[in-house]
């Protein structure tokens, strides 16, 4: 093997010009007096992604030659957010690229507005991805991340009449400078059709899979750099093509029209990305996408291994495949069929390098969102794999059968397949079973994992289990999306803190600092100026700085408990028009997040916040003392300002249905104190900062349970709370649907009947907790004072602690540096 191109870039300002114009001309055809804001976006890209290809071409070169353990994270979503800041920041020339733009005229703010990001995920599972992606660089490990390129990635949001309307993501529309496309390293991927068993030439059993069609995966290749290194990695999306433009047969034969169809069919497959609790919506498709990555991936990896090795039982010493929740878990059945069918082993050879390789991360505790299949939908898409399930659950239920003998209820509900109602396939059981580590996102997550959903495969095989709370990179959350604060606390504790977050508890003096908690609290302000500029000019709502801002940005959802939020915000305004809490703060209340399109009550949460803004905003007697601001269209871009504004982060779901939320994680750490129930990594961060610096309020995860068991009734708590009653008859009576005491009902009745998020078990302790809340926001010293506290403490909570503990527990890997030439 040759040393790569050692091509040297100069990153003085005099080239970064001089390379800028020449990507003008060379990239986009224009000459500085025609070009726009977007042709100079595009051309800034490619001058610094030659940069970050330099770094990505040696790191593949050096893992190569190293060739150690090799981590393969199989992710459905990726939620990268804009690529051109970051990679600015991690390659270290942000200084340089500023005053090159600068002397062209340009400033580098309106450039990276420019940057349409890629939303290829639904929320907090797809960030978490691009997070350790991030961490993995940072950290000298070599990995992949592989994907799906879908065309158009999560609907972008608008708000009409009140109401969420969803608009096509044309993400790709203005072209995507950080992607390498690689036409030359397709696979074929086969689909339907029917298996024939016989006997080879040597007399062995063997499966023929006869697919019914079958479609190209084209990768994409995206790097991402660590940060203070020279590593990259990339991430490896799978776009689907048609195997022949034309089919030419089908051409002669006069069925032109069929032959194009197919090719229209097969290129669905890579379309769009599904939203979650999207219940039976494009089922199929789904499938056919999980299916289609995961087989491009592993062809991938094994096409890798092959290069330097041929021995298939040294697979696990070569790379390790983390699942992330159970879309990729098709991979555990494809692993078997690779080696069993295409590359001959026998089944119990095959099965021990399978179990070798897989791990699996859950990401949920609700019982309705664990993925299963119908069994002929599953069948009539993969007849082999399910084959191949049917073999892995024979050999499965006789080993149960061997540790539990004659628990019949143990063994139906370990089963791979249910057999209530419809037949169907459950992937999180093919998970356990494909996989030697199960891990939770958060302690409590894992706990009740053990306890709950996954208690069999606990009791089972205890040493596959472990935690791994979630963690997020503070390079985008802190450093990127808030540069005034990262220069405070390197100005204070030096510049180590990005890499090493553990040093964030040398702020913890700073706290009692006069000067400093000033400086802190102007950081602050400057954030909220900036934010309150935003909300101007997306909803032409103007809002105070100087009030209290109070955010919930995430997934809207009945258990995130949106809903409990507006309840208070109601109780509130009608104590201020009895002109009671009077001495409470101003407080401007923000929401943001999306509704999947087919969860009608979740929009119609979007409707009761955006109604309950326009009496509020508007009632004179109120005279700004409340606001209420719908953020539209909230994703990673706009995230990045939203964030570091914050005075208040929003954590209040039910308890035991979080996961783990990184949403508090990235408010925490941009010095936002928290309001929240016991509930994910809340626990964590709760314990971490301090109870004395954290507003907790309501029900356990085993009061929650307690509570249900012993016959909750919504109705008797309604009943016995005049101020709930009085908030709920509001939004009843139609004060915030212009008079239609309709449009709210369902809403209303779901509280009232069943109330499964327990919605108004906790609404007096929540009540409550925002008042010490407004009280403590009017001693400006001392919540400062907590929340430089809560920044100190949340070192633990960087993704790049969270990905050290999968490498040192789970995957076994070891760092390999990267020298970069320069
Ligand atoms: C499944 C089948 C069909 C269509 C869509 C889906 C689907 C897609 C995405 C189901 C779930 C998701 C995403 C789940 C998710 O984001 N979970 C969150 O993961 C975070 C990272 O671990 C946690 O912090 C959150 O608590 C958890 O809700």
């Amino acid at each position: 093997l040759h040393h790569p191109p050692s091509h040297c870039f100069d990153n003085s300002v005099e080239s970064i010009k001089a390379d800028l114009t020449e990507k003008l001309f060379s990239m986009r055809a224009k000459f500085p007096e025609v070009a726009t804001l977007n042709d100079y976006y595009l051309a800034l890209s490619y001058v610094v992604r030659d940069r970050v290809l330099h770094r990505w071409i040696h790191s593949a070169h050096t893992y190569f030659q190293q060739a150690s353990r090799t981590v393969v994270y199989l992710s459905a979503e990726y939620l990268m957010g804009p690529q051109l800041g970051n990679n600015i920041l991690n390659l270290g020339i942000r200084k340089q690229v500023e005053q090159a733009v600068a002397e062209m005229g340009l400033s580098l703010e309106d450039l990276l507005e420019q940057e349409e990001e890629p939303g290829l995920g639904n929320g907090g599972l797809g960030r978490l991805a691009a997070c350790y992606l991030d961490s993995l660089a940072t950290l000298q490990i070599p990995a992949f991340g592989y994907g799906i390129r879908y065309e158009f990635g999560i609907f972008d949001q608008q708000i009409k009449d009140g109401w969420q309307v969803e608009v096509t993501d044309r993400w790709l529309r203005l072209g995507n400078p950080w992607e390498v496309p690689h036409p030359e390293r397709r696979y074929e991927v086969r689909f339907g059709g029917h298996t024939e068993a016989g006997y080879d030439a040597q007399g062995r059993y063997r499966v023929r899979w006869v697919p019914e069609r079958s479609v190209m995966g084209t990768p994409f290749d995206t790097p991402v750099l660590g940060y203070g290194v020279g590593n990259a990695i990339i991430l490896r999306l799978w776009q689907a093509e048609a195997r022949e433009s034309f089919d030419f047969q089908a051409f002669n034969l006069g069925n032109y029209y069929k032959a194009v169809d197919d090719k229209v069919m097969s290129e669905n497959i890579t379309k769009v990305l599904y939203p979650n609790d999207e219940p039976e919506a494009g089922r199929r498709l789904r499938l056919e996408q999980q299916y289609f990555f995961v087989a491009c991936s592993l062809a991938d990896m094994l096409r890798i291994f092959f290069q330097r090795d041929t021995d298939l039982d040294r697979l696990p010493d070569k790379f390790v495949v983390q699942l992330n929740d159970t879309h990729p878990a098709v991979a555990v059945a494809e692993m078997m069929r690779l080696l069993i069918d295409d590359n001959g082993l026998e089944w119990d050879r095959a099965w021990k390098i399978t179990t070798g390789v897989f791990a699996y991360t859950n990401h949920t505790l609700l019982p309705e969102a664990l993925e299963t299949w119908n069994v002929d939908l599953f069948g009539k898409v993969l007849p082999r794999h399910l084959e191949i399930i049917y073999e892995i659950n024979h050999r499965f239920l006789m080993e149960v059968n061997r540790f539990f003998p004659g628990d019949a209820g143990r063994l139906s509900r370990m089963s791979l397949f249910s057999e209530a109602g419809e037949k169907r396939v459950r992937m999180a059981n093919l998970a356990c079973v494909g996989s030697r580590a199960i891990n939770g996102v958060a302690a409590l997550h894992t706990d009740l994992l053990k306890q709950t959903v996954l208690k069999d495969f606990h009791e089972l095989w205890p040493e596959k289990f472990s935690n791994k709370t979630n963690g997020v990179t503070p390079r985008r959350f802190m450093a990127l999306a808030n540069p005034g604060l990262a220069d405070l606390i390197t100005q204070s504790i030096g510049a180590t803190w990005l890499r090493d977050m553990d040093r964030l508890k040398g702020l913890e003096p700073f706290a009692r600092d006069n000067a400093f908690r000033d400086q802190w609290a102007e950081v602050k302000h400057q954030c909220k100026v900036r934010l309150a500029a935003m909300i101007r000019k997306k909803t032409g709502m103007a809002v105070d700085p100087d009030t209290l801002f109070d955010i919930q940005v995430k997934r809207i959802h009945e258990y995130k408990r949106q809903h409990l939020n507006v309840l208070n915000i109601i109780t509130h305004y009608r104590r201020l028009k009895q002109g009671l809490d009077m001495d409470a703060p101003a407080r401007t209340f923000i929401f943001g997040g999306k509704a999947a399109p087919g969860y009608v009550l979740a929009k119609l949460m979007i409707r009761l916040i955006t109604g309950v803004a326009d009496v509020v905003n508007h009632d004179p007697d109120i005279n700004g003392r409340i606001k209420v601001v719908f953020y539209p269209d909230f994703n990673v871009k706009n995230a990045q300002h939203i964030y570091p504004a914050a005075d208040l982060s929003e954590q209040i779901s039910t308890a035991g249905k979080e996961a783990s939320g990184t949403g508090n994680m990235k408010f925490a750490l941009n010095g936002a104190l928290t309001i929240g129930t016991l509930d994910g990594a809340n626990v964590e961060i709760c314990q971490a900062v301090g109870p004395e610096n954290f507003f907790l309020f309501g029900l356990t995860a085993d009061q929650v349970a307690a509570t249900r068991q012993a016959g909750y009734r919504p109705c008797d708590v309604y009943d016995g709370n005049e101020e709930l009653r009085a908030a709920m008859g509001m939004i009843s009576g139609g004060l915030f649907s212009g008079g239609d005491p309709g449009m709210f009902a369902p809403l209303i009745d779901s509280l009232l009947n069943e109330d499964r998020f327990m919605v108004l078990a906790d609404y007096a302790a929540y009540v409550q907790c925002q008042e010490q809340v407004g009280r403590a926001f009017l001693k400006p010293d001392h919540w400062h004072a907590m929340s430089i506290l809560n920044v100190a403490r949340m070192g633990m909570f960087s993704s790049d602690r969270s990905i050290a503990e999968y490498c040192r527990d789970i995957w076994h890997v070891e760092p390999v540096p990267v020298v970069v030439p320069d």
